[in-house]
């Protein structure tokens, strides 16, 4: 695969207003750290010499370190990192696949995980303990999963428990892009995890155990599943993090009686752009365009659109399109683009014409899988993320729950 050579970022033309912009327009272009403005207030400090280096010298020297390490390493991409990253990747794939893939591959030691914080997570608890997970740039997390703090759903469930008596009719359910500790909460209490690929199945799942689900962090994800398998909007009650404990999350004993889903009020950033507008837009410019969209987009973009699903359900979709297609697709920009160009004989775009990245998977600057690389030749590990003992035991058991649904 090639790589980006461009040494600076160009003016893109998608971006006519510039407060309309965000802090990673400079594009999917790498360019050297120092260049990178929106690394000057989130980064985390990497040594001197990495700061300077264009996209083909970190190309070279990874590509250098990769070699050395060999078998010992696994590289996985996730399919919103750039182009400058996912060229080493051994595999690609979402969240879920991923951390299935480096478990598979015991002879590796090191997994380098280019994705986010709950996704190099998912893979230490999936892996045998001799493997190592090493997070590129440990500021990469997930602002859906941060909407989730642990103690503010543990002090939500203790609500819950009030009003409801109890919580044994109360099966937890949390979407991947979660901390490891509410995996291992949903593995104490009876509950799931799920990812973008399997909701359906884990609340059909849920729901013969319970009459209620309680669903975090992403509302749209646990809505467009409830809308999906009949149930009405209004039996679906957004509790609302935000307010002090002690106020049942903005909800009234009605609501909450009413409720077969309670939905945690996180979102995704990059996906509730997505708008109804966009859509409307898209089908004026090209009146046969199809419009396929993840599920963590709001409701009615769900509605609204031809088709919804995860990454994997939209890579396929735009694959197994008929050529002279013309697709618009409401997801991460890297994924969109990677689509349009492994798909020349189509017209693959997305929908948000500001088309930001999402800007937490940014932050793994092929600067930082420089680093993290040439410290593993060196002998030394550096940013491992390794799950407690007693986490890790109760989050598997939450994810073999949804395994085992396969
Ligand atoms: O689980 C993942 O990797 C994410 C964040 C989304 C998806 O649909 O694959
Ligand atoms: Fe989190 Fe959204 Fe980025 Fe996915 S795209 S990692 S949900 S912030």
């Amino acid at each position: 695969m090639t790589t980006s050579t461009a040494k600076q970022p160009k003016p893109n033309p998608y971006y006519p207003i510039g407060q309309l912009q965000c802090e990673t327009d400079t594009g999917l272009l790498t360019v050297p750290l120092t260049q990178e403005v929106a690394f000057r207030s989130w980064q985390q400090a990497i040594p001197e010499e990495y700061w300077g280096l264009d996209a083909d010298e970190l190309t070279r020297r990874i590509r250098t370190a990769r070699a050395t390490l060999a078998e010992n390493v696994v590289v996985l991409g996730h399919h919103y990192q750039r182009e400058d990253i996912i060229q080493f990747a051994d595999e690609r794939g979402d969240s879920f696949a991923l951390a299935q893939y480096a478990a598979s591959h015991p002879e590796s030691r090191y997994i380098v995980f280019c994705g986010v914080h709950f996704m190099a997570e998912a893979a230490d608890i999936l892996c045998a303990p001799h493997q190592q997970v090493v997070l590129p740039n440990m500021e990469a997390g997930c602002s859906m999963a941060d909407m989730a703090a642990p103690p503010d759903v543990y002090s939500a469930w203790r609500e819950l428990e009030d009003s409801f008596g109890s919580t044994d009719d109360i099966i937890p359910v949390t979407y991947m892009n979660s901390a490891a500790s509410l995996k291992a909460f949903c593995g104490k209490y009876g509950g799931v995890v799920c990812t973008s690929s399997n909701a359906t199945k884990v609340l059909e799942w849920a729901f013969e155990r319970g009459k209620r689900v309680f669903f975090f962090p992403d509302q749209h994800l646990g809505r467009n599943t409830g809308a999906k398998m009949g149930i009405p909007l209004d039996e679906m009650v957004l509790w609302n993090w935000r307010l002090p404990a002690g106020n049942l999350g903005g909800r009234d004993g009605d609501e909450l009686a009413r409720a077969r889903i309670i939905l945690w009020q996180g979102h995704c950033s990059v996906h509730q752009r997505f708008s109804l507008t966009q859509i409307e837009q898209a089908r004026e410019r090209y009146p046969d365009v199809k419009i396929v969209v993840h599920p963590e987009c709001r409701h009615e973009v769900v509605q609204e659109a031809d088709a919804n699903g995860s990454t994997a359900y939209i890579a396929k979709y735009v694959a197994e399109a008929p050529a002279g297609s013309v697709i618009g697709v409401g997801t991460e920009i890297n994924l969109v683009s990677r689509l349009a160009k492994e798909n020349p004989d189509k017209t693959v775009f997305c929908l948000d014409p500001v088309v930001c990245p999402c800007s937490t998977m940014y932050r793994v600057h092929p600067a930082y899988l420089a680093w993290v690389m040439e410290s593993l030749v060196a002998g030394t590990v550096v940013n491992r993320i390794q799950v407690p003992a007693e986490e890790k035991a109760h989050a598997r058991l939450a994810l073999e729950r949804m395994l085992a649904l396969k």
